[in-house]
């Protein structure tokens, strides 16, 4: 095989690889583990918990639906805008209303580092522990 045809097998190779850990039922032979905590000090019910979830190479927001598959605490909606992806509007039931109170779901990397982008382009990395956090507080 000359060189041209040893990059298309790696290539292909490459996306057999990426859509088999797409799909949701080999997910736990993914070898990246981290830790998703959702936090609510602001407003009762407040809570604190946290899942340690393993993973391939893919956007946050994948990983948010395989945690409401492991607890039932983690649902959570949101709203998609063709620009940036998903907008967290709730989770476990507590929604933000910023333009009323100023309250919304901030998405951290730990301790309370706020990530430049939203859970659709957001790509963690290994043992990364990624908290959303209810918060009352003006913008980013
Ligand atoms: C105001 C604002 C907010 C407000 C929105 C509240 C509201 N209802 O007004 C608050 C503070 C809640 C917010 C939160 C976040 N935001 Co913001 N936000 C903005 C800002 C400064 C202006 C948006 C705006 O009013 N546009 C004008 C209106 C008329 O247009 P619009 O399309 O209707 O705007 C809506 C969307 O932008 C949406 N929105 C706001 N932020 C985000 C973030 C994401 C990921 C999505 C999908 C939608 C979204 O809310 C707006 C009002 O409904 C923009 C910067 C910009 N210049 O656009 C950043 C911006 C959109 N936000 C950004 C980010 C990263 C976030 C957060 C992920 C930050 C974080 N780590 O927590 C969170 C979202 C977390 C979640 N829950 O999913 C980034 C998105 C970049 C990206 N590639 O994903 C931007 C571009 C800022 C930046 N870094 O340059 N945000």
């Amino acid at each position: 095989m000359n060189v041209l045809g040893t990059s298309i097998f790696l290539v292909l190779l490459l996306e057999a690889a990426i859509s088999i850990c797409e799909d949701d039922k080999s997910y736990k032979n993914c070898s990246e583990q981290l830790t998703y905590t959702i936090r609510n000090r602001v407003q009762a019910p407040t809570f604190e918990y946290s899942l340690q979830i393993p993973f391939c190479h893919q956007p946050f927001i994948r990983i948010m639906e395989r945690a409401v598959n492991e607890s039932a605490n983690y649902k959570f909606t949101a709203t998609y805008f063709p620009t940036w992806g998903y907008f967290i509007d709730a989770i476990n039931g507590v929604k933000g209303f910023y333009t009323v109170n100023q309250t919304w779901w901030q998405f951290l990397k730990a301790p309370n580092s706020i990530l430049p982008v939203g859970v659709s382009s957001y790509y963690p990395e290994d043992r990364d522990h990624v908290i959303f956090n209810f918060t009352q507080s003006g913008g980013h």
